[in-house]
């Protein structure tokens, strides 16, 4: 591989070099060209071995205590039939009929998404959920869903875990025959950060239902109901079950945030209904929704739609168990929650604790306590695997209801603040995320509209800039770009629009566009798509789950693909193998698929020659291979 691309290089063939050529281009060494499936794994393996990988950088390590976490057993019995069987036989208003009808307080778990996007900046594996998933089937059947799929997952498996989400919800999906599986999705903005062409959106859900999605929570980050109607309307076309979400934001309860109130999600709840929801999302994206609140509005929501309600909120303030066991008093029809080990902070409430709460009285979820503490004993090992990703998020804290950051954001924010070096003054950014949300009116802050806020509140703060500076016409202010097209109408329009003189100023005079967007962004040419990335990828076929990765993130695609072409399929890979590669001496099985498995050992490695190389020996079923690889550290 090394020849090859040295025969090709462009200074090469121009004897443009000198003799330090190889010394100075490290991109020779930029292998290994087409190679068999194995070959590509022990390079990656190499590769992180000898350079670290990027994402664990200067990290913490997993404890060195930390063991191998084995999946619960799964009971003998084959699956009992669950929410799946239903919504197979009897359509998705039968799934709605019966949740209406059951007494059990329903249960979605959100390990396998919101759980860990909340607490490990998304970086679960498909490889550790995959092996929860039998058990799930087995043990837990009485779960109304497992959200595993949509939100930030998806870009985050190709972009920084190298792996296809498409495939990850195939495999979960075939191990979890019984359970629905469900998915979070942006509305127009799929599940990306900015509009995208309707014909776009309408793909993108079939594709997901054909691949495995059961239930598809739909919401837009304004609460425009006109801006979910093309991403609901596909929903209905699979037959799978829409719940369509209302973000909550603000306190009903207080007279000072009156354009939030009972009657404006009343009035929001009618509109979904008439769009054919079949069941009613309450999406509490920063856990704003205090217990006292929670009763007279699911009980004003199921009362004006006859709708079910699911409710979903975020422990940030640590009082969300409180919040979920009112709505459950008030008749709220399935609560999410996240599996013990990955619960609390920003991540949901604790499913075992709800489980237990519950037991004995009218609300009784059935859930086995056994079975959840056994899941989560598994998660828990699994969570150790990620010590690079924890945030340092130690307590709850009421500073939620001031800065109402969606828990998914908090940690996030919280880095891109430390990278600017505003670390230490984290709790100023807090406060002017808040400052900045009045200055925008008062809006419904969740991705995509919540990155707006925080990209305005980091500048404002890092440019030592006031909410009066910021408006004063005298004053030059270089606005973010995600600021000016949120401004001009490219995310769509909130309740009451945006203040006018924040657009004037914005804008420069150009007048926004209030017309949804996606209705003025052309419609894709699928075909000619599909022609021109597999030409950019030397032929590679890409296949309808390609394409609508491609549609969602170009160039996040496109990268994957070569880096896969490269390094093969490292999902396969063991989350410690993957994140940090081999010691020497180590044995680890690889499963590349059922009843094809690998004997990998890292026999040796020489130090770092004259070259810059490393040479990793490896055995691989027994065989000897070698691999080199370019020390970059
Ligand atoms: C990231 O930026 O975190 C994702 C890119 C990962 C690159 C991987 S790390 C191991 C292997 N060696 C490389 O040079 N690239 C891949
Ligand atoms: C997402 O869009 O990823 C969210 O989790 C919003 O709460
Ligand atoms: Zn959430």
């Amino acid at each position: 591989a090394f020849v090859e691309n040295l025969l090709k290089h462009p200074k090469f063939l121009s004897s443009d070099y000198t003799t330090k050529f190889i010394d100075e281009t490290p991109e020779l060494f930029d292998f290994p060209a087409r190679q068999d499936r194995a070959t590509k794994l022990l390079t990656w393996i190499a590769d992180v071995t000898v350079n670290g990988h990027p994402d664990t950088a200067g990290r913490p390590k997993p404890p060195a205590h930390a063991r191998k976490p084995v999946p619960p057993k799964p009971v003998e019995a084959g699956p009992v039939p669950g929410t799946r069987d239903l919504l197979d036989a009897q359509g998705p208003k039968a799934v709605a009929d019966w949740m209406l009808a059951e007494k059990r307080l329903l249960i979605t778990d959100t390990t396998m998404r919101d759980g860990h996007q909340s607490l490990l900046a998304t970086r679960m594996r498909g490889y550790d959920m995959i092996r929860a998933a039998d058990a799930y089937s087995k043990n837990l059947p009485g779960l109304f869903s497992v959200e595993c799929w949509g939100g930030a997952t998806f870009d985050v498996a190709y972009r920084f875990l190298d792996e296809c989400p498409w495939q990850r919800l195939r495999d979960l999906r075939a191990r979890m025959p019984n359970l629905m599986t469900q998915m979070l999705l942006r509305g127009a903005n799929g599940v990306g950060y900015t509009n995208y062409p309707d014909n776009v959106v309408q793909r993108f859900v079939h594709q997901a239902a054909s691949s495995g999605v059961d239930v598809f929570r739909v919401f837009d980050s304004l609460n425009w109901v006109e801006n979910m109607r093309v991403a609901m309307d596909a929903v209905l076309e699979t037959g799978k079950v829409l719940e369509g979400a209302i973000c909550y934001t603000g306190d009903i309860n207080d007279p000072d945030r009156a354009k939030y109130d009972l009657k404006y999600y009343v009035g929001m709840a009618r509109e979904l209904q008439k769009a054919g929801v079949h069941v009613l999302g309450l999406k509490d994206m920063a856990g704003l929704l205090k217990p006292a609140a929670a009763g007279p509005l699911i009980k004003a929501l199921k009362e004006e739609t006859g709708l079910p309600v699911h409710f979903h909120t975020h422990d940030t303030s640590g009082i969300s168990a409180a919040t979920v066991l009112a709505a459950s008093a008030a008749g709220v029809d399935a609560v999410d929650a996240a599996m013990d080990s990955f619960s609390g902070l920003t991540s949901q409430p604790c499913l075992g604790s709800i489980v237990e709460a519950t037991r004995h009285t009218e609300r009784d979820t059935q859930l086995e306590p056994a079975r959840i503490r056994e899941m989560s004993d598994y998660w828990e090992l699994v969570r150790l695997q990620y010590a690079a990703f924890e945030s340092e998020l130690k307590a709850g804290a009421s500073e939620v209801y001031l800065h109402e950051m969606p828990g998914g954001q908090f940690t996030n924010l919280k880095a891109q603040a430390r990278s600017m070096g505003l670390d230490e003054r984290w709790h100023e950014v807090a406060k002017m995320y808040a400052d900045v949300n009045k200055m925008f009116g008062d809006i419904v802050k969740v991705t995509p509209s919540s990155k707006v806020v925080g990209d305005m509140a980091l500048t404002m703060v890092s440019a030592g800039l006031t909410v009066d500076q910021v408006l004063d016409p005298k004053v030059d202010v270089s606005f973010p770009e995600s600021v000016i097209g949120m401004l001009r109408g490219d995310l769509g329009q909130p309740p009451g629009g945006f203040p006018k003189k924040l657009v004037k100023k914005a804008l420069k005079g150009e007048t926004p566009d209030q017309t949804r967007p996606g209705a003025r962004i052309p419609p894709a040419d699928f075909e000619a798509i599909r022609k021109q990335v597999s030409e950019e990828l030397d032929g590679e076929e890409i296949d309808d789950e390609d394409l609508c990765g491609y549609l969602m993130y170009p160039k996040v695609f496109t990268d994957y693909m070569k880096r896969h072409a490269d390094f093969g399929p490292v999902r396969v890979l063991p989350t410690p193998t993957f994140f940090y590669g081999m010691q020497e001496g180590e044995q680890i099985e690889v499963e590349m698929e059922q009843g094809k498995t690998l004997q990998v050992g890292l026999s040796a490695m020489t130090d770092t020659a004259e070259d810059g190389t490393v040479k990793v020996f490896f055995e691989l079923n027994g065989q000897q291979r070698m691999i080199t690889v370019r020390n970059r550290k």
